[in-house]
């Protein structure tokens, strides 16, 4: 049972940051039920990173709501090639939207981080408590402490301001729209084309990166829409909140079920010049269980939406 609806999104104008990429058009996809108005700008029409156009963007166009969706994201190879992209785009695109936000008198903003923001080494699954009690994962530390900034700046607007600004950490996710370039794509979407290819070359076996033994906690990008549309609506304090599915498997078993949904039979190698990264990033999601709100989509049917999801945009398929 949801607890209390505080903040009722109908007849509010809703700006989605970073709606054409795969979390942001599924926000738009969620929000298509909810009775308000989707503002969106794509990269064509407002740089984020140019705090004068955010500015003068949101004067223009005054949204009461604000996503933060836009990031510079990537899987672990881009992370750990391009530290200084990582740490300056996603510091520039959250400090401009979130001040933009409190400067244009925005009711509510949902501020979207990730799971890397934990220590490597947290207490499996990962309380929201554990932010910043440990080293952070080397091969993401930019844009952990990113994100970690944008939480602190939300909760900073809270307090200085009175503004009602809310933080949420997705965990690994995956779905339509993902960028499936298998040098910077993590590593769902890459195992889905890597399969396929397999499968349609008649190979005789797909290359994973790494050992395969490290843990993640995966979730389809229309949960993490609708559980975004339950958190704007259902909740308001300061701490950040964890947004997991509360299962997590083995990168070999991720390759194995991968395989099974493609129709890819042929073994699994291992490219052992690859980082494994962080060992685990199970998240304790119970702080949004309390609130009301559970996953909806299971891992072996969201592989397969994703799968179908692939195959209709092979067309234009962000590929190497
Ligand atoms: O998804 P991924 O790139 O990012 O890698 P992280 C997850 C695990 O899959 C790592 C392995 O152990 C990889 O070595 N893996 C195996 C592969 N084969 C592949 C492959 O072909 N491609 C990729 N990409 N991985 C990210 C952070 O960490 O998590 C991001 O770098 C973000 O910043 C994201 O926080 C949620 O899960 O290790």
């Amino acid at each position: 049972m949801a607890t209390d609806l505080l903040y009722d999104l109908r007849g509010r104008r809703v700006f989605i940051a970073g709606s054409r990429g795969m979390v942001g058009s599924a926000l738009v996809r969620r929000l298509a039920s909810e009775d308000c108005e989707v503002l969106t700008a794509g990269r064509d029409v407002l740089d984020l990173l140019d705090q004068h156009a955010v500015r003068d963007w949101f004067a223009a166009e005054r949204p009461d709501t604000v996503i933060v969706a836009a990031a510079k994201v990537g899987g672990i190879l881009a992370n750990d090639s391009l530290p200084a992209d990582f740490l300056y785009d996603n510091l520039m695109i959250e400090a401009n939207l979130i001040e933009a936000a409190h400067r244009f008198d925005a009711a509510k903003l949902l501020f979207l981080g990730s799971s890397c923001i934990y220590p490597k080494l947290a207490p499996q699954p990962i309380h929201e408590d554990s932010l910043l009690t440990g080293p952070l994962e080397p091969t993401n530390e930019w844009y952990a402490i990113a994100k970690i900034a944008g939480i602190k700046l939300a909760q900073a607007y809270r307090k200085q301001h009175g503004r009602d600004f809310i933080s949420g950490m997705p965990t690994n996710l995956y779905g339509p729209g993902d960028n499936f370039d298998l040098r910077s794509s993590h590593v769902m979407p890459a195992l889905l084309r890597k399969a396929h290819e397999a499968k349609l070359n008649g190979a005789p076996s797909i290359e994973i990166w790494g050992t395969g033994t490290p843990r993640r906690e995966f979730m389809h990008v229309d949960d993490l829409a609708d559980a975004c549309v339950f958190l704007l609506k259902h909740y308001s304090d300061a701490p950040h909140v964890n947004i997991g599915s509360g299962e997590d498997v083995t990168i070999a078993e991720l390759s194995q079920l991968v395989a099974e949904v493609v129709g890819f039979m042929g073994g699994i190698e291992h490219d052992l010049s690859k980082p494994d990264g962080t060992p685990r990033k199970l998240m304790d999601s119970g702080r949004l269980a309390a609130l009301g709100w559970t996953p909806k989509i299971g891992l072996k049917a969201g592989i397969g939406d994703a799968y179908r999801a692939f195959l209709e945009a092979a067309d234009n398929v962000r590929c190497v």
